[in-house]
């Protein structure tokens, strides 16, 4: 079946701000004297807000409660969130505007597919707020990635099946997810090595659209 449909994660594959997430996270490990490092960084790629919390607790000696877990999941959105100022449309990938373009010239539809309760903030940012047919992100899920959902509501959303669309992640769950919601994935960025993925790239810079569509 051929594709008519490209759902793109956001954090990682259109803009970076998994470096914010990084440094939001790291502002709060230092302050609560939780060791972190990049390499604990690279799980909580496509994973929600709390279970990213969940890993990084796991390098402390004191147990949270619900609500102090809560508050410092709030705490990191707000570091993170501040980070998230600096963003303009010149934070875009490479390669991704292009490919954008060349995808609605060919009337295929295009959906974020983001695990992240920020997406709309960061689309509008960015200025592509409007550029999607369909969006759907951490708030309208209740499982994350990899869990399918994310995907499967932005399929229904462009009125697709999931045979029809292409996901494209940078992330081991987000590979995971769109194989288990069956769809064929292109896997970028930190993914590029994960053998799942029907397809992969180092960036959006270094494919084309035809090899894109001929997976
Ligand atoms: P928020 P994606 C994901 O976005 C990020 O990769 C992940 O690191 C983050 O924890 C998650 O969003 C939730 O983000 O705290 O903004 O709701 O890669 O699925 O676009
Ligand atoms: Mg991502």
């Amino acid at each position: 079946m051929s594709i008519k449909g490209v759902i793109f994660d956001l954090d990682g594959v259109i803009v970076s701000t998994d470096e914010y997430h990084y440094q939001g996270w790291q502002r709060l490990a230092d302050e609560e004297r939780i060791y972190f490092d990049r390499e604990i960084n690279e799980r909580l790629r496509g994973v929600s807000r709390m279970e990213s919390l969940e890993i990084i607790l796991e390098k402390s000696d004191r147990v949270y409660s619900q609500d102090e877990k809560i508050k410092l999941a709030e705490r990191k959105n707000n570091y993170y969130r501040e980070l998230l100022k600096k963003i303009t449309p010149d934070d875009i990938l490479p390669g991704v505007r292009n490919v954008l373009e060349e995808l609605k010239r060919r009337s295929i539809k295009i959906a974020i597919g983001s695990s992240s309760k920020n997406s709309p903030t960061i689309l509008e940012r960015i200025g592509l707020d409007t550029c999607f047919d369909a969006t759907s992100d951490g708030n309208d899920i209740k499982n994350s990635k990899p869990d399918p959902e994310v995907f499967l509501i932005a399929a229904k959303r462009l009125s697709l099946s999931p045979e029809e669309c292409l996901v494209v992640e940078d992330a081991g769950a987000g590979v995971e997810a769109g194989i288990t919601s069956g769809m064929r994935v292109l896997a970028v960025g930190s993914a590029k090595d994960d053998k799942r993925a029907h397809i992969s790239a180092k960036d959006m810079d270094s494919i084309t659209v035809d090899e894109m569509l001929d997976v």
